[in-house]
């Protein structure tokens, strides 16, 4: 199927489709139908990560769809991320490995830094102590960043990238870096649009990609009672007045800011419509107007972590 979905071209020449299908949350037991969904309804794009616990089970929609012939590994955008228990330098290419053989790849398309702190190595992928604070490493990302970098010249992945970086993580990394990270993946919606960190990124070339675009209405420490995005009536009003979904128009917002965007689904018929975003254009108008809903309202706060001498969202304004 020809698809007209626009291609974000990074600084280093790699193209990726603008709109991705995110896997945080979905379950192993629903995750493979949901991406041969997803591969079947034309998304090209899969966002993924080892501390999901499902790569396996993206891996073999992965592999059924190119062995049926749907798609070719070519046509794909792979994505996934190294978790905080592997950025001791002589654990990367590991890790990178392990997840290589979990999605039955040879190669990804792209390889993040999943978060800027490090956890304590060798034991579980949220080691705490007793009474249940997360034990953290003295790893520094700089150096992590430099066991990354030699990943893309040996084949195994065609970029590297960053994800939950503020703006002075990115210029210490900067400093040192011989390769620069071609996008920084970060929460991004109308309540913390990112505007000024955007700006930061794309000065250095980076691009953004929007993490919980629709506000994460799934994530594990939400509230009863709290405010849902999809259902704010401002975005409603524009949906209506429109003729889309509420979930289309935070979608198209990213797109025709120019961000990458990552919704997850594990629902047919939500996989589809979130796709069906091509044939509309959100007016600078709207899209100042959803801008001017930023109101600092993150909601992937990892506050698991925020004593850590790398937490990306204390101490610094973007
Ligand atoms: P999200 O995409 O904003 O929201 C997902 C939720 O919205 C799910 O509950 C999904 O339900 C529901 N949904 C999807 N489409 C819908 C529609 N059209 N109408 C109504 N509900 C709809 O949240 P997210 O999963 O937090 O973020 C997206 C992806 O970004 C993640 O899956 C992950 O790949 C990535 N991410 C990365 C980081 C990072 O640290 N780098 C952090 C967070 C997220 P169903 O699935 O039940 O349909
Ligand atoms: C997990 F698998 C477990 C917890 C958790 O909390 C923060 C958000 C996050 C993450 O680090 N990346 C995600 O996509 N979700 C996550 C993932």
């Amino acid at each position: 199927m020809a698809s007209k979905m626009p291609m974000v071209k990074f600084y280093n020449g790699c193209e990726c489709p603008i709109l991705g299908i995110g896997t945080w949350k979905s379950k192993p037991g629903e995750v493979t139908q949901a991406v041969k969904d997803a591969i079947d309804i034309g998304y090209r794009h899969i966002d993924c990560a080892f501390v999901y616990g499902n790569e396996k089970e993206v891996g073999e929609a992965i592999t059924a769809k190119i062995s049926d012939g749907t798609v070719k590994r070519e046509d794909l955008f792979i994505t996934s991320k190294l978790w905080n228990t592997f950025h001791r330098p002589d654990l990367v290419r590991g890790a990178l490995q392990q997840t290589l053989d979990n999605l039955n790849l040879k190669y990804l398309d792209l390889y993040l830094i999943h978060w800027p702190q490090a956890y304590k190595e060798d034991g579980p992928l949220f080691p705490a102590d007793e009474a249940g604070k997360i034990l953290y490493s003295e790893v520094d990302y700089v150096d992590t960043w430099k066991a990354m970098e030699p990943l893309v010249g040996e084949g195994l992945v065609k970029s590297i990238g960053i994800s939950n970086f503020n703006s002075k993580q990115i210029a210490r990394l900067l400093e040192t870096a011989t390769i620069k990270p071609v996008t920084n993946q970060v929460e991004c919606h109308p309540y913390l649009n990112q505007r000024r960190l955007k700006d930061f990124c794309e000065s250095h070339g980076i691009t953004i990609t929007a993490y919980s675009p629709l506000g994460s209405p799934d994530r594990p420490w939400a509230k009863p009672g709290e405010p849902l995005l999809m259902e704010d009536p401002k975005i409603k009003a524009v949906a209506d007045r429109l003729g889309k979904t509420p979930a289309q128009v935070l979608i198209r917002y990213q797109i025709d800011r120019g961000n990458i965007v990552i919704p997850k689904s594990v629902t047919k018929s939500r996989i589809a419509s979130n796709f069906d975003v091509l044939d509309f254009k959100l007016s600078q108008e709207d899209v100042q107007l959803i801008d001017s809903f930023d109101c600092n309202g993150r909601l992937v706060p990892m506050t698991a972590s925020v004593d850590h001498k790398f937490h990306p969202f204390r101490d610094v304004d973007f």
